[in-house]
């Protein structure tokens, strides 16, 4: 037996104080349980789909008025008897409520569950069960489409006309083994390259669309780095227009990395304000906050990174580098230095000139040398930060496909579709080496694996069981 049959329990709500909390029952024992818990009616003679009042009692104690609503199997979410119980949003209530559903019986529902149940009740397919975690997970508009668009079956929809056709055609082959004496051959291999080319094309773009999936489902992490001082935090606060980030113009005050959503046209960017970074540092905790850049850098997507004119303090550096500087206790010259090395590094990272109302021709100039294409603002007084909105809209989306229809998201299925992939690369080579028809099937049966376990028909329990844990309690 795949799964157990025992009565599974969850608070199918947000945990925490809300105007109704429900608490979702499903198994065979379901409408049993709750009839124990239930004064008011006789919840075994009601139809399906009703919703009935009462109260929730433990013995004589009334612990809340709630409303119970029936789902007969195979008529439910799970495709099991399933109960809701909604009850006012108490955290105490919701307690004592489960509480005496497993005392009666229920087993507390492990994560992804009733979801699991529903996929092996066959009332929907894996790919489809997946994209349940992501529309409840959706933040944003894009998210919340491509996850629907898995839901209603989109995704598997595309996948299985393509596994029906290469079924068919394997079928064909088959029946040529057996007929193999009269050497006849029943599979066209002209339409079947065309079926090949065809499936090869659906799953690149399936293949494509992952990188958008994963942008609109993920969001893009923008990492903030640069000297201490340079404005990173006051750069985030511009960006979000909130006063998030503590600034000063002492150098070294933000200590830790702080992390913050921002939302650009319907994507999602993760900014991430960093500790400045100096080339050596005498001071442990600035250190730390330095090693947690770095780090910041290698997991970003893109990295702004934040120059300004510092202030040198000092007369020796006038005199050394700075005699032409119209501006001689400013210089912007160590700061660029910094900047070669971290674009040395990473090809993410984009070049932001901040304290632009501090600039001076000559500066420009010797920014202009070594980065042509920086971008200049002033977060302090807010301008330049839309020019810098779309400069990050438009690198995101710069090496995305965004595609109409089917998007995938997921990250098992982009494995799995690149295995397919090669599967179709392999049955052509095979076709045009003049492979013998039972080595075709064979790679066939390969291909068709690959895509069964996009939609679960080919899976294992340690999988299933793998994809339903990453999923909360009570879905
Ligand atoms: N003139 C001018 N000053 C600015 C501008 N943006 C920020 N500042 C000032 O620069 C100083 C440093 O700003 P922060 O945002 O704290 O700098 P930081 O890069 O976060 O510094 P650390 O956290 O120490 O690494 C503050 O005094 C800001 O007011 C600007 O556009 N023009
Ligand atoms: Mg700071």
């Amino acid at each position: 037996m795949l799964f157990s049959q025992e009565t599974i329990v969850a608070l199918a709500t947000p945990p925490g104080q809300g105007a109704i909390g429900i608490i979702r029952l499903s198994g065979n024992d379901a409408l049993s349980i709750a009839q124990k818990i239930f004064q008011g009616k006789d919840l075994k003679s009601q139809p399906s789909h009703t919703t009935h009042f009462g109260k929730i009692v433990d013995g004589s104690q009334v612990i809340d008025e709630v409303l119970i609503t029936i789902f007969r199997a195979p008529k439910s979410y799970t495709g099991e008897d399933t109960i809701e119980i909604s009850c006012h949003g108490s955290s105490y209530i919701l307690q004592q409520v489960l509480n005496l559903c497993t005392q009666q019986g229920a087993l507390l529902a492990k994560p992804g569950e009733f979801t699991q149940r529903a996929f092996l009740n066959g009332k929907m397919d894996l790919a489809q069960a997946e994209s349940v975690a992501d529309v409840i997970a959706s933040q944003t508009a894009s998210a919340h489409q491509a996850a629907m668009y898995g839901l209603r079956g989109g995704f598997s929809h595309d996948l299985q006309e393509i596994r029906e056709e290469l079924i068919k055609f394997s079928a064909l082959i088959e029946l040529e083994l057996d007929f193999s004496e009269e050497d006849v051959e029943f599979a066209d291999r002209t339409k079947f390259f065309e079926l090949i080319e065809g499936a090869k094309a659906k799953i690149q773009a399936l293949i494509d669309s992952f990188k958008f999936g994963n942008v609109i489902k993920n969001g893009i992490k923008v990492a903030i780095v640069g000297r201490p001082n340079a404005g990173k935090s006051t750069l985030l606060n511009a960006l979000l227009n909130d006063e998030r980030a503590i600034v000063s113009d002492i150098a070294g005050t933000t200590r830790d990395t702080i992390e913050e959503t921002l939302n650009i046209n319907g994507i999602i960017f993760r900014l991430i304000d960093t500790a400045g970074i100096r080339s050596h540092s005498t001071d442990a905790i600035e250190n730390i906050g330095i090693a947690r850049s770095k780090k910041a850098i290698e997991a970003a997507d893109i990295v702004i990174v934040l120059v300004a004119l510092e202030n040198t303090n000092n007369e020796k550096n006038k005199h050394s580098i700075l005699e032409d500087s119209p501006n001689p206790y400013y210089t912007i010259r160590f700061a660029l230095m910094d900047a070669e090395d971290i674009f040395e590094q990473t090809n993410k990272a984009i070049l932001v000139v901040n304290k632009e109302d501090m600039l001076h021709d000559f500066d420009r100039q010797m920014i202009a040398h070594k980065f042509p294409n920086a971008q200049y603002l002033s977060a302090k007084n807010s301008i330049g930060i839309s020019e810098l909105k779309q400069l990050l809209y438009n690198r995101a989306m710069s090496d995305v496909h965004a595609t109409e229809g089917a998007i995938v998201t997921n990250a098992r299925h982009q494995a799995a579709l690149k295995e397919t992939l090669q599967a179709l690369l392999d049955i052509e080579t095979g076709m045009n080496n003049h492979l013998s028809g039972d080595l075709l099937a064979l790679d066939i049966r390969r291909c068709l694996h690959f895509l069964g376990t996009i939609t679960g028909q080919v899976t294992t329990e340690d999988k299933l069981d793998y994809i339903f844990s990453k999923f909360c309690i009570g879905k």
